[in-house]
């Protein structure tokens, strides 16, 4: 009787495979309803930024334009996640199928629930335990990440409970599809076939349903991804020394940036401090606030790239925080926490500095939810990375502590170079020789301010200096302009460049953004026709 016992188990291995399916397909709607609904953290988002912190720089970004950018690196991983996980609850299922169908074989008279033995249920039992003790070990570091913005104890003890609710549901689910599948009909009932069939038909259907209402899901969270908008620039023609809020350039490592609940929301200023303190947003409110004009910008922003925006940001002073915790002696570094599970880390002086900000307002409003509602850091002279957005904790630490992009390698100096930009006009038209020509653009040198700016229009030979439209502050971009008339047909290469309140000049020496930012000349070519 071996080929027909052999054949009885591929047929229960089926039937787990299919009840894995659609427990995997009931966990994956219950994580994307409790990731819209409470902004607890899918596997995909744990498991992406967890990897995505190991990868080298190099080999991130030739990730990034092997698969033809961020957004769509993002789609991948996360895609990939959901897949291997259907693939693994899959697979899950049909070792349930294969344990059932062993024991059935090996003790006939032995009374199986449902369908199911007491062996073959205690080892699936402890399998799923066991994977989500690994999943939580696996994703350890990333899992503070909670996207109403918990602070971080009660945001990891959620995404622990998430991930044991998500594992306990697709184990439910599968045990009870499975015993659905396999029950044996009554004896004597001639209605084996057809219910059998049946009973697939119902399954393929609950599973299809499962499917529809998850990919109902998944489109709703598409919607509010970050694929409409990240990397957008703050570019062209018509800029404003201060960027309007719905124009400030945008950049986020996440799917789906957070929605942080206000009244949830805590900053705990904590790590190497005598007295730890945690605010809410009325507290932080409440305190003396300060306007400051700052000017942010990727580390990934190319020399002719528009990831670059200026605003006046409202908030508290770092320094006020940290002096009421109390840091002890031996502090060097604050090693800050968001709500994306997000962190970064600066010297400790800079936190000190008074121009280092918790932001609440931006350009007098509300802080937008993209920008970092509740709160943002604010740290002048230092590259976007470091203006941690929903930030819920900062951390003193008394080693130095790495931040999600410096993990991967980018740094370890994080200080904005002196960079300039040619914003206009648009030179892909050719000039007509005599006509007044006004080049402009903007010129920005972190927290050290912008002196002068020089325009060459013969191949760096010659340097003119150009008029300051709008001259900024320290911590602020410049405006630039240049009257030219070139008199003579041909091809000019122009080249812009600046010199910051310290009176250092902007470096000539091209580098690309990985891993220190770009820096050289702002170069272009003009056409001038006859
Ligand atoms: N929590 C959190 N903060 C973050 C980021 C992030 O992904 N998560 N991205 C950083 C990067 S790389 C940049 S350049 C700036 C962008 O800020 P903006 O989108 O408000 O312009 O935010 C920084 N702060
Ligand atoms: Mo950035």
């Amino acid at each position: 009787m071996e080929p027909s016992g052999r054949r009885v188990a591929a047929a229960s291995v089926l039937t787990g495979a299919a009840a894995g399916l659609v427990g995997g397909l009931a966990m994956s709607l219950l994580m994307l309803t409790l990731r819209l609904l409470l902004g607890v953290a899918t596997t995909s988002e744990l498991l992406g930024d967890r990897i995505a912190a190991m990868l080298p720089v190099d080999f991130f970004l030739s990730l990034l334009s092997f698969f033809g950018g961020y957004n769509q690196l993002k789609q991948l991983g996360a895609g990939s996640v959901l897949a291997g996980q259907l693939a693994a609850a899959m697979a899950g299922g049909a070792l349930l199928g294969y344990l059932v169908a062993r024991e059935r074989r090996a003790r006939p008279e032995a009374v199986l629930t449902a369908g199911i033995g007491i062996r073959p249920l205690r080892v699936v039992i402890g399998l799923t335990i066991g994977a989500w003790i690994l999943l939580v070990a696996a994703l350890w570091p990333t899992l503070a990440t909670e996207y109403a913005g918990l602070p971080s104890g009660p945001a990891t003890l959620v995404s622990i409970i998430g991930l044991g609710v998500d594992l306990g549901a697709y184990l439910a689910v599968t045990l009870l599809a499975f015993a659905w599948l396999s029950r044996t009909p009554a004896r004597g009932s001639d209605a084996a076939g057809p219910t059998r069939t049946r009973r697939w038909v119902l399954a393929g259907g609950a599973g299809l349903v499962l499917a529809a209402v998850s990919g109902g899901l998944l489109k709703r969270l598409f919607e509010m991804a970050t694929f409409s908008y990240d990397g957008t620039q703050y570019s062209g023609s018509n800029l404003e020394p201060i960027t309007p809020n719905d124009r400030f350039y945008q950049v986020t490592k996440n799917l789906i940036d957070p929605i942080v609940n206000g009244g949830l929301w805590r900053l705990e200023v904590s790590g190497h401090v005598d007295r730890p303190a945690t605010y809410d947003l009325a507290a932080i409110e409440a305190m003396t606030s300060v306007e400051q004009e700052t000017t942010l910008m990727c580390i990934s922003n190319p020399i002719d790239w528009g990831l670059m925006s200026n605003a006046v940001w409202t908030g508290v002073p770092m320094a006020r925080l940290l002096e009421t915790v109390a840091p002890r002696a031996g502090a060097v570094e604050v090693l800050c926490h968001a709500a994306d599970g997000y962190t970064d880390s600066f010297a400790f002086e800079k936190a000190m500095d008074p121009t280092t900000l918790v932001a609440y307002r931006m350009n007098g409003k509300t802080l937008p939810q993209h920008h970092g509602f509740p709160a943002r850091l604010i740290v002048p002279g230092m590259y976007g990375e470091k203006n941690v957005k929903w930030v819920t904790r900062i951390e003193v630490v008394d080693q130095p502590a790495k931040g999600f992009y410096e993990q991967q390698g980018w740094g370890p100096n994080f200080e904005v170079p002196n960079r300039t930009r040619i914003d206009g006009p648009d030179l892909g038209q050719s000039i007509a020789a005599g006509s007044a020509v006004r080049l402009h653009g903007v010129a920005f040198g972190g927290d050290r301010g912008v002196r002068q700016v020089e325009v060459s229009t013969d191949g760096q030979r010659t340097w003119q200096t150009a008029e300051l439209t709008y001259p900024g502050t320290m911590l602020t971009w410049a405006f630039w302009t240049y009257g030219w008339r070139p008199q003579r047909a041909g091809s000019y290469k122009l080249a812009v460049r600046m010199t910051d309140g310290t009176g250092q000049q902007q470096t000539a020496e091209r580098r690309g953004t990985a891993p220190q930012g770009a820096t050289g000349y702002a170069l272009a070519t003009a056409t001038v026709r006859a």
